[in-house]
Parts: structure tokens; C-alpha cells; sequence
């Protein structure tokens, strides 16, 4: 048992499902904070009550005053709304962009020293505003899309082929939205390239599938958005920094001139270990990719420029 504290800052579909991960994985104490009385405190005691069962050490509060997030070694945000049916993640843009300015000034004052993994959506533009508004340093602020986005590839890909998912590995790059970029050339299947298994035609289709796979379980569920997988991908992101595990995970990472991108977060593959964000990795793209991926850019800089413009 890991003996840190995690807090996740919204305690809605997202937050529940991280604080059982956690608790499962005895990743260290859980406290979960929201502005709806009651929820953060009935998740972590219905959790709390389970431990016997899942054998775990770990302990779980819940809270409506951020004060209590004082020393937290992670920080996972999730407060926010999600979309409904016939929305886009931009139309979130100026609703959450406010909450993630008040969580990011009381994380400012109450836990300077945190690795910060944001979720909330619009997710390249809150994860700037995240780093902007708390001044931490870039490496230790981070947006978790592409570890769920490459897990969804993944997955359509295991699917298609009739292989194990666990052996399944893809990398989607660029902004967590429509333009996210599918690599056929990253992925492996137990180690084969994927163009030895599947012609680019069939791979396309996955592709435009993955790129609508929040809306498409946002079509189904109605009410809300995907949030088991959501969950489980920003918790292997902690367990990497918690660890120090050097994992490859594509997220959200500012870049500094990497793929000719300065000063803005969008989706990469990185090493991520105790440091945070310890080194960009650049993955060679033919023309039809690079093009792509710069229009991904495109529409990152796009929702960036609105948050410049509303930050005081
Ligand atoms: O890949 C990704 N990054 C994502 C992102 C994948 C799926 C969903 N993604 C986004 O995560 C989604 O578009 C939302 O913006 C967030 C959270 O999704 P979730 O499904 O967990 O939403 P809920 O269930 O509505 O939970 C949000 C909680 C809710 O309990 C609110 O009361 C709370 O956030 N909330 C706050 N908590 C703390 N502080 C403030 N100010 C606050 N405002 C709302």
C-alpha cells in the first residue's frame, strides 16, 4: 500500500469510477471533493465500506471545501459537465473553463506541489487553462485523452482482428476532439506492425470510428459520457507518475517546439515517470499524417485563443 494522497477534484461519473480504481490498486489515500453536498462524502463511505471485500488499506474521504486537498501528491480534475446528445466537447468551452479556473487557484494555494492530471472537456484548451491559471510548471500538469482515445483504437482494432486487446498497442494523436490522428504505422499487434495485418482501408474505418467513439457512447448513454474507460485511463497516467515508471502514454503535453508546435498542449507520446512529463517523444509522420495533425493543432490554437482571451 502506497501511503500518498490522491485527490479527484469532481466526484461525478468519472470520480467514482477512479476512486474504486484507486482503491482497488491501493494507490495511496483518496480524498474526493465536490460542490454537491453529500456525493463525495456517500462515494468514498459506500468505497470505504468495500475495502474488506477488495482488500485494500486504502482510506477515502469526501469533502465540499477545497482546503482539504492541502498536500496532495496527484490531483485528478474532473469537475465540470459532460456533454449531451447532439453537443460537441467545444460547446463545453465556457462552462467549464470557469470551474477550472476556481479549482486551479485553490490548487494553487493548497497543493503546489501536486502532479495535476486534467480531464474535463474541452480537454487540450482545460488543461492550458489549468497550467496557466496555477503557473505550476508544464511537466507536472498534464491532459489525460490520448491514453483513452490509443485504448479505444486498440480495442476496435482487437475486435476486427479477433486478437486479446492486452496485445493490442496504438497510438492517436493531436487534440482530444473530431481531428484527433489514428497512426497506422504505431500500432502492433503482440509486436507485428499492423500493416502486416490489416490493409489501411479496413484501418481507416476504425479510424473514424475511434475519432466518434465519446459520441458514440454519449448517443447511447443519453444523460452523460463515457466514464469507466475515461477513469481507468487518467489512473494509469497517476500509477506512471506514483511509480515512477517511465511508461510511453500519449497525453496532453505542452510542447516546446516538438512537431513545430510551441507554447500550446496537444496529444503526444511521452515518458512519464516521477518527474511528470519527462520527455516528449516524436513520432515520424508521412505528409497525409503531418497535415492532419496540423489541423488538429488548428483547432486546439482555436479554443486556446478564447481561453487567453478570458483569462484575467
Ligand atoms: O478523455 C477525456 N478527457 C474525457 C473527458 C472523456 C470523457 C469525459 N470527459 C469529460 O470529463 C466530460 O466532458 C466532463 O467535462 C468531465 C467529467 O465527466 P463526468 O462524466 O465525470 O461528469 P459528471 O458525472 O457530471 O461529474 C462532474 C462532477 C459533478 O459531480 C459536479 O458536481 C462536479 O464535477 N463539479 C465540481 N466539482 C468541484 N468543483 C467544482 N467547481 C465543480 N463544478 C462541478
Amino acid at each position: 500500500m502506497c501511503r500518498k494522497k490522491i485527490a479527484l477534484v469532481g466526484a461525478g461519473q468519472i470520480g467514482g469510477t477512479m476512486a474504486l480504481a484507486l482503491a482497488q490498486k491501493q494507490l495511496g489515500d483518496i480524498v474526493l471533493v465536490d460542490v454537491v453536498e453529500g456525493v463525495p462524502q456517500g462515494k468514498s463511505l459506500d468505497i470505504m465500506e468495500g475495502r474488506s471485500v477488495i482488500n485494500s488499506s486504502a482510506i477515502l474521504s469526501g469533502t465540499n471545501n477545497y482546503a482539504d486537498l492541502a498536500g496532495s501528491d496527484v490531483v485528478i480534475v474532473t469537475a465540470g459537465v459532460p456533454r449531451k446528445p447532439g453537443m460537441s466537447r467545444d460547446d463545453l468551452l465556457g462552462i467549464n473553463y470557469s470551474i477550472i479556473e476556481k479549482v486551479g487557484i485553490a490548487l494553487k494555494e493548497t497543493a503546489p506541489n501536486a502532479f495535476v492530471i486534467v480531464v474535463t472537456n474541452p480537454l487540450d484548451a482545460m488543461v492550458y487553462a489549468m497550467q496557466k491559471v496555477t503557473g505550476f510548471p508544464a511537466n507536472k500538469v498534464v491532459g489525460m485523452a490520448g491514453v483513452l482515445d490509443s485504448a479505444r483504437l486498440a480495442c476496435f482494432v482487437a475486435m476486427e482482428l479477433g486478437v486479446s486487446a492486452e496485445d493490442v498497442q496504438a497510438v492517436v494523436m493531436g487534440g482530444h476532439g473530431d481531428t484527433m490522428v489514428s497512426f497506422y504505422n504505431c500500432v502492433s499487434v503482440g509486436g507485428i506492425p499492423l500493416p502486416q495485418l490489416m490493409n489501411k482501408e479496413t484501418f481507416d474505418k476504425l479510424a473514424a470510428r475511434t475519432a466518434n467513439a465519446g459520441g458514440e457512447i454519449v448517443n447511447l448513454l443519453k444523460n452523460g459520457s463515457a466514464f469507466y474507460s475515461p477513469g481507468l485511463s487518467a489512473i494509469k497516467m497517476a500509477e506512471a507518475y506514483l511509480l515512477d515508471k517511465k511508461s510511453v502514454l500519449t497525453c496532453a503535453a505542452m510542447l516546446n517546439g516538438e512537431y513545430g508546435v510551441k507554447g500550446l498542449y496537444c496529444g503526444v507520446p511521452v515518458v512519464m515517470g516521477a518527474k511528470g512529463v519527462e520527455k516528449i517523444l516524436e513520432v515520424s509522420m508521412n505528409d497525409a499524417e503531418k497535415a492532419a495533425f496540423d489541423n488538429s493543432v488548428k483547432a486546439v490554437k482555436g479554443l486556446v485563443e478564447w481561453v487567453d482571451g478570458h483569462s484575467k
